[in-house]
């Protein structure tokens, strides 16, 4: 029997992303024959009764309530960042430059400054550094990507995405973090945009140059917190302002030559998780909702006459990126797939030379300057061009 590489993990935050984070860890084994064997080594929570019972539901081997603990240990490898977003550049800079692997959650920062510091301390550090954007990690994206490559789309001309969501929309739901400008940054425009920012440098390019709107529908708010998922209690009768954009748009240009068009909203009645993009080229277009993640639907000019029209290809064959790790074909894989994919990249990163696997953190950074452009834009109602 081959005898594993034991990647011990620390990891910060137990809620939404904790438990997509332990899943994939947990499953990572199941499905990759690789030389690693993550082990969920540590879990850490400010609230030392919550963090327990996560542990214990979610298979961590112990639990910490301080996570600086974790960097004087030298039984942890990596730590794993699902903290809200003020919180990110403090714990990585300071992980990185004690020696560990980090995985960090979207948005990489509060500012592109504040990213390029983790980047720059990550790579003066030599370890490995990965940003979690899940989707691009769908077998579908992967796909689109390759055809993309391969010039089986030709030139791009459109880059198109929408990610829509409904679950602040009664104005009664409690002002959580992610709606609290001094811990989140921003609304839908890190939460929600960052993504869509994340597929379209993937699968297109650059971009240069971006003009940005923002709204906020809802100006005040009950205070309080954050459930699980996305539920939300209130904490009593305060009530305080909405510092965040509820809804964002933004039109962008690439570095090919392609034009983009993004919308991020939480006020989109009925979309409860609607990722969605399309891409146009001059033979051919791809489209993919993470609604049915699975599909990839694809045009191309070569087909006969008559017999045009968007096609369905189920991403589940050998042929589509990581599809073949899981199931038989036509067994369709789910969201949390997409993590477990991003997590063995990861350790396919730690294990081999140390380089880090795409998207790095300075992925993250690149992202980070397109948020903050647009953010600017959307406030001084000019244009801005992108500069790294
Ligand atoms: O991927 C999405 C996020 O970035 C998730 O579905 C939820 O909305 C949690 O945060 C954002």
């Amino acid at each position: 029997m081959m005898t594993k590489k034991k990647v011990r993990i620390g990891m910060i935050g137990y809620k939404f992303m904790g438990k997509a984070h332990s899943h994939a860890y947990r499953d990572l084994p199941f499905f990759f024959d690789t030389e690693i064997e993550p082990v969920l080594q540590t879990l850490v929570g400010r609230d030392e009764n919550a963090v327990r019972l996560a542990a214990e539901k979610l298979g961590w081997l112990s639990y910490e309530t301080d996570w600086r603990r974790l960097l004087e240990r030298d039984d942890i490898d990596v730590i794993d960042i699902g903290t809200p977003n003020s919180s990110h550049a403090e714990i990585a800079i300071a992980a990185v430059k004690a020696g560990k692997h980090v995985l960090c959650e979207k948005p990489l920062a509060m500012s592109a400054l504040q990213a390029k510091e983790m980047w720059k301390a990550a790579e003066q550090s030599g370890v490995v550094h990965m940003i979690c954007h899940n989707y691009r990690f769908s077998p579908a994206v992967q796909f689109a990507k390759k055809l993309i490559q391969e010039g089986v789309l030709g030139d791009i001309y459109h880059f198109r995405a929408q990610y829509l969501q409904d679950w602040i929309m009664d104005p009664e739901f409690p002002l959580v973090w992610r709606m609290r400008k001094e811990v989140t940054g921003s609304g839908t425009l890190g939460d929600l945009m960052a993504h869509s920012i994340d597929l379209s440098r993937f699968l297109v390019g650059e971009i240069t140059e971006v003009s940005g709107l923002m709204e906020t529908f809802i100006k005040t708010r009950p205070v309080g917190e954050m459930s699980g998922g996305l539920g939300a209690e209130a904490s009593g009768d305060d009530r305080a302002e909405v510092d965040v954009d509820d809804a964002a748009a933004a039109l962008a240009r690439f570095e090919n030559g392609a034009v983009g068009v993004f919308e991020a909203t939480r006020f989109a009645k009925g979309n409860r998780n609607g990722n969605r993009i399309e891409i146009n080229g001059s033979k051919g277009s791809v489209r993919w909702t993470m609604d049915q993640m699975n599909t990839l639907e694809l045009y191309l000019e070569d087909d006969p006459i008559g017999m045009q029209g968007f096609r369905s290809i189920n991403c589940t064959e050998v042929a589509h990126p990581y599809a073949g790790a899981y199931w038989p074909a036509g067994h369709p894989i789910g969201y949390e797939h997409t993590f477990i994919n991003l997590m063995h990249e990861f350790m396919r990163g730690i294990s081999g030379k140390g380089s880090s696997p795409s998207p790095t953190f300075e992925d993250g950074y690149r992202n980070q300057v397109v948020l903050d452009a647009i953010e600017q834009s959307a406030t001084t109602g000019a244009k801005v061009s992108i500069k790294y």
